[in-house]
């Protein structure tokens, strides 16, 4: 759905430069640099062993390390659903979608460590509660349609969000971004495709997915981060390939792609300011509750406490299963060095 419909020139945000933070030390590293910053520029690739600068090493750790967690605490909203589906059909599909976050985030952890961070320090930030996940997995998912709602709006934003990151600058990053986004293409349908479903059904059923809808769509638009004039990250981020296109801009085309397919669906976006602005090209939409957005950021909304939780608990009962794998590879490291 939005695959098919996204275009935008690479060069978009790069007009703005910001110049570099720090003059480099040494003649060598003026040198690689600009032979970074010239790689940039003709937008290459910038792989593991290659020279890069310690502040762009450490922005892609911290969005790549955010991103992996966002996978893996997003499998809980969801994971909690699996033995309430309405039908075999909906638990096989969503078994394999919340299967798929795992992945998701295993491939992302795995692109983080090519820079040089261990999975160890990733996941102890995210268990202590210091690193970030995505604001949108700490409220509730109440009734079936939210299963639905996520998948169609949530994976939709994550989809908006991601297709640019194929095209980042870090070649492990943009490599994992392209499986990712095929299989967040799927959960954005079959969420499109359970919604539909209950629309043909009762009124009861009508009412719930319009009570999803009702609560998730300003929270989906949240999720495309701060406005751009308050993004401290975008400029740089974008000067360096990393983010192609802006927080802002990337939200308006999520309204631009949704509105047409919340009307053949049948339910209404819960927002009065919500209007095609015929000089613009786009819809207008209202203002956005940033207080609430930064408080649940901050470790304060419905249910950052539980997810947490049950993060942790989860990687605390899968101690056994690290440490039998471990001692399996040990087993047969020894058993080839004996045979050798
Ligand atoms: N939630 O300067 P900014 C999914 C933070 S999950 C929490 O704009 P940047 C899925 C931001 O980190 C989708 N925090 O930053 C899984 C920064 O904080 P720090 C996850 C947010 O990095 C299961 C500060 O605000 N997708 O697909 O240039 C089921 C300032 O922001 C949020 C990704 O992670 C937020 N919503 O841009 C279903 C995509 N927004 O680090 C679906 C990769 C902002 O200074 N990430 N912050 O403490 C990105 O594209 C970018 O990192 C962002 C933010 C657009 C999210």
């Amino acid at each position: 759905m939005y695959t098919q419909s996204f275009s935008v020139p690479d060069d978009e945000g790069k007009t703005a430069r910001p110049t570099a933070a720090s003059r480099p030390a040494s003649e060598r590293e003026a040198a690689l640099q600009a032979q970074f910053d010239a790689r940039i520029d003709a937008d290459g690739r910038i792989e593991p062993r290659d020279w890069m600068p310690e502040a762009y090493r450490k922005t892609l750790v911290r969005q790549i390390s955010q991103h992996a967690h966002s996978e893996i605490v997003g499998m809980l909203p969801e994971g909690n659903w699996i033995s309430r589906a309405p039908s075999l059909k909906r638990k096989a599909i969503l078994i394999a979608k919340v299967q798929d976050e795992g992945g998701h985030g295993l491939y992302l952890y795995s692109a983080a460590e090519t820079l040089g961070t261990s999975r160890e320090d990733m996941l102890e930030a995210l268990h202590s509660g210091r690193a970030k996940y995505s604001s949108i997995f700490n409220y509730p998912a109440l009734n079936w349609a939210d299963m639905g709602v996520i998948g169609w709006l949530v994976d939709g934003a994550a989809i908006m969000n991601q297709i640019p990151l194929c095209r980042c600058s870090y070649g492990p990053y943009a490599r994992a971004m392209v499986r990712v986004c095929k299989e967040e293409s799927f959960h954005q349908r079959q969420g499109y495709e359970a919604l539909l479903v209950m629309m043909k059904g009762t009124q009861a059923q009508r009412d719930m997915v319009q009570d999803a809808v009702n609560r998730w769509w300003w929270k989906c638009l949240a999720m495309f981060g701060p406005p751009d004039a308050d993004s401290p990250h975008s400029a740089q981020g974008m000067r360096w390939g990393i983010k192609r296109i802006s927080n802002d801009e990337l939200r308006q085309k999520f309204v631009d792609a949704t509105v047409p397919q919340a009307q053949v669906l049948g339910v209404t976006l819960p927002d009065p300011d919500l209007k095609w602005n015929e000089a613009r090209g786009h819809y207008d939409y209202g203002a956005i509750d940033w207080d609430e957005f930064w408080q649940t950021v901050n470790g304060h909304g419905p249910m950052n406490k539980e997810r947490l939780a049950t993060r942790v608990k989860a990687h605390d009962d899968g101690a056994w299963v690290r440490e039998a794998a471990l001692a399996h590879a040990d087993k047969q490291q020894q058993r080839a060095r004996k045979a050798a």
